[in-house]
């Protein structure tokens, strides 16, 4: 049984192997995204028995993704197949070194998810049996139903009593391509992170859905029940517990070849030292330990350092940590 659970979209990604206009790129490298699976896949590597749980297409990229995430250790007994809509895709384009995301994937299987789909004996039983159940804003925007699902995943939290985690993961792109009656209506998203226990965001995309970076005011704003951890602007991250207790720890230097997914590897380090019940100052650090090994390749997911690596660098003093 999962001791974790990942809720959200997986995709193909498809990056362009040239920093050519996009209308120029002839040649795509395939990978596998999508921030919850990313996030799968990174505590199942920090020894996390994890499963994912969503929806794909009945097609080759579906069963792409499927063997790539059981290669890399994550539990997929969750996995709906979808006969009639395909498996999501993007395309990373990276020009002038700034990456932008293309989605191609409204209507997807993934988008297809609803309450109901909580029902689903092979997705309730994970539920039940999980510690942690990790997602991100992304689900609250890919479709009406994906928002009304969290919903109700928050419903069931209070009955099962898992650990609910949010990564508010803003994507504006898709808030504004989906398929809603209005295009700005973020209220279930506000309510999934009000609802959460653990809430993960950074600095730069809390300005630009919340107005405000500051641990306190996102506080206000969020509500008390949760543990909130924001990186910030300088890369440190800060975690702000409900009883008001502040840890933070800066990051370490990394010379970046791409950011996108570095969040998601920070939150997969991050909770699985939660769920090993790490000390706040190591919780922290292995997040950053787990996006540094992300930040240093052009895809959304890496393997983090190695055990030893690990423990060394958990347990070093804060002058030589940076
Ligand atoms: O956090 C990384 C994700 O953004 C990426 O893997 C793709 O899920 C994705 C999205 O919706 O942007």
């Amino acid at each position: 049984v999962p001791r974790a659970v990942c809720l959200g979209e997986a995709m193909i990604m498809l990056a362009g192997e040239t920093g050519a206009p996009l209308e120029d790129v002839e040649t795509f490298r395939r990978s596998v995204g999508g921030a919850e699976c990313n996030v799968a896949g990174g505590l199942a590597a920090l020894g996390i028995p994890t499963g994912w749980i969503s929806r794909l297409g009945a097609d080759g990229f579906g069963r792409h993704v499927l063997s790539d995430l059981e290669a890399r250790g994550v539990e997929v007994g969750g996995v709906e197949d979808d006969p009639l809509r395909p498996t999501g895709l993007y395309v990373k384009h990276t020009i002038g070194g700034r990456s932008r995301m293309h989605y191609y994937r409204s209507g997807s299987a993934a988008a297809a998810m609803d309450p109901a789909f909580l029902d689903r004996p092979a997705v309730r039983s994970r539920l039940v049996g999980a510690e942690l159940v990790h997602t991100t804003g992304i689900t609250a925007a890919i479709s009406t139903t994906a928002a009304e699902m969290l919903d109700r995943l928050a419903g069931l939290r209070d009955t099962l009593g898992f650990t609910l985690s949010v990564d508010l993961n803003w994507r504006p792109a898709l808030w504004r391509d989906r398929d809603r009656d209005t295009d700005t209506d973020t209220g279930p998203l506000w309510r999934l992170l009000r609802a959460a226990d653990v809430v993960l965001i950074g600095a730069d995309e809390a300005m630009l859905f919340a107005g405000t970076s500051d641990p306190l005011e996102l506080r206000e704003l969020l509500g008390p029940r949760s543990t909130l951890v924001v990186k910030s602007d300088a890369h440190a991250a800060l975690a702000l517990e409900p009883d008001g207790r502040r840890t933070e720890v800066p990051a370490l230097a990394v010379d970046v070849v791409e950011p996108v997914g570095a969040g998601d590897a920070f939150a997969a380090g991050y909770l699985a030292g939660t769920l090993q019940a790490l000390p706040m100052e190591q919780r922290l650090r292995l997040g950053h330990l787990s996006a540094a090994a992300v930040l240093a390749v052009p895809e959304d997911h890496a393997a983090p350092p190695e055990p030893a690596v690990r423990q060394a660098l958990l347990g070093c003093s804060q002058d030589d940590w940076a």
